[in-house]
């Protein structure tokens, strides 16, 4: 069964979204996210460029042995571009294998191991009395396990936190990376970070929400990679008496050595990765124990075939995935996770901040959220449809997220 066609598609139906469409002889698509926020169009060039015509001509029933070409194939091995755009072909040659199947993709995975995947909410608040609100809001959505991010005192806005509310036209006003004002130059906005202020705050946050909702409700938290590994251990300790679900990416991540401090001084889980882009960013991790949670996305770390075999290595050392899952992750590379969830052993949790009703009009999906639970469908394949009309009336709008400095003026960690 030879691929006859395959063409990147981007669109913008409120933030940029990279999409791979393969057509087999018999008329079969498959589709494959490789969405790679701030940086879309050059994901967009090396599947066009560098891909696309390896592709053409090839067997599609093939997935191991297309995976292997195009990594071991390239004499430039990893990084996001790249993996970004293998993990593009894999998920849609694995959307065709399950289509032609006729089932959908997590019984390829070997079948359900749960009924659905528990999903946490994004809760944020400028103060604590919105934080509350928030919180309050997604318990009535369903979820039924919620990370919580706060404004801090004596900073302007920071990151993660919605400007107002989270029911505005894409759910989180913060999320939608800023887009250039009409005509202008699409610049990240700046930031201001202390991050003294935030070690300070957190621990407060936590009391409030625990004192209004109770123990039982799982809560996490996201540090952005912005602490040091000594902050982010002393800020582990003081958030221990919460119970954290997990605490999320507390160093800048390409040191996996600084985990090993931050292990040695507080048992809050510790979950990183959702930057990461191969298993060889896991190896110290995952052989010292030094994580509780896998972050890596389907989109971002080489497709299905490559996250089943860092999250088997995974459980060999009794770690759970956590996969990263944005809105700057498309419908199709949500679905992808949702049918890995499903299938594997040693499933923790899905990040699910909710696509808006605009990419749900582009990206036509069959998953389910109910009770605080995920489901893929039943649909064969991914169950995602790309709507390439549709898709047509966005097009690509540069956007960025922000970028922090210190209060002297000094660049800091995203
Ligand atoms: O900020 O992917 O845990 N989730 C996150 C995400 C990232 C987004 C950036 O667009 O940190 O919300
Ligand atoms: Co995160």
């Amino acid at each position: 069964m030879r691929i006859v066609s395959a063409e990147v598609i981007v669109t913008s139906p409120g933030r940029n979204f990279v999409t791979l469409r393969l057509t087999t002889e018999d008329g079969v698509t498959g589709l494959g996210d490789a969405t790679l926020n701030g940086r879309e169009l050059a994901v967009q060039s090396y599947l066009e460029n560098h891909v696309v015509p390896l592709l053409l001509g090839s067997d599609a029933t093939r997935i191991e042995d297309t995976w292997q070409y195009l990594y071991r194939g390239a004499y430039w091995r990893r990084g996001p571009v790249t993996m970004a755009a293998v993990a593009a072909v894999d998920t849609a040659l694995w959307d065709i294998k399950a289509k032609c199947a006729g089932m959908p993709l997590y019984q390829l995975l070997g079948g359900a191991s749960r009924t659905g995947a528990l999903a946490y909410g994004h809760a944020s608040g400028r103060d604590v009395p919105e934080l509350l609100d928030s919180v309050r809001a997604h318990l009535e959505q369903g979820y039924r396990a919620i990370r919580i991010q706060s404004g801090i005192p004596g900073l302007g806005p920071v990151y993660g936190v919605a400007a107002a509310g989270t029911d505005g036209a894409d759910r989180y006003d913060y999320e939608p990376a800023r887009r250039a004002a009409a005509g202008g130059i699409p610049l990240p906005v700046t930031e201001t970070w202390g991050t003294r202020a935030y070690l300070r705050h957190v621990p407060a946050v936590f009391e409030a929400v625990r004192a209004e909702f109770g123990p039982e409700l799982p809560l996490l938290h996201d540090g952005h990679h912005r602490m040091t590994p000594i902050q982010a251990a002393r800020l582990g300790k003081a958030l221990e008496p919460y119970d954290l679900f997990w605490l999320e990416d507390a160093t800048p991540a390409e040191d996996q050595a600084a985990l090993r401090l931050i292990r040695q001084h507080t048992t809050t889980p510790l979950a990183i990765g959702e930057v990461f882009n191969s298993v060889y960013d896991y190896t110290t991790l995952l052989s010292e124990r030094l994580i509780d949670y896998v972050r890596s996305a389907v989109t971002h770390t080489g497709g299905i075939t490559a996250m089943r075999k860092l999250l088997d290595l995974a459980d060999v050392f009794g770690i759970k995935s956590g996969m990263h899952g944005p809105t700057d992750i498309s419908p199709v590379g949500m679905a992808a996770a949702l049918h890995l969830d499903l299938a594997i052993h040693n499933f923790g949790i899905q990040e699910y901040m909710q696509h808006s009703d605009r990419t749900l009009e582009v990206f036509r999906t069959a998953f389910t959220f109910k009770d605080g639970l995920l489901h893929p469908s039943d649909t064969p394949g991914l169950g995602v449809d790309l709507d390439t009309e549709a898709a047509a009336h966005h097009p690509y709008e540069p956007a960025y997220l922000p970028v922090n400095r210190l209060a002297d003026g000094t660049m800091h960690d995203w």
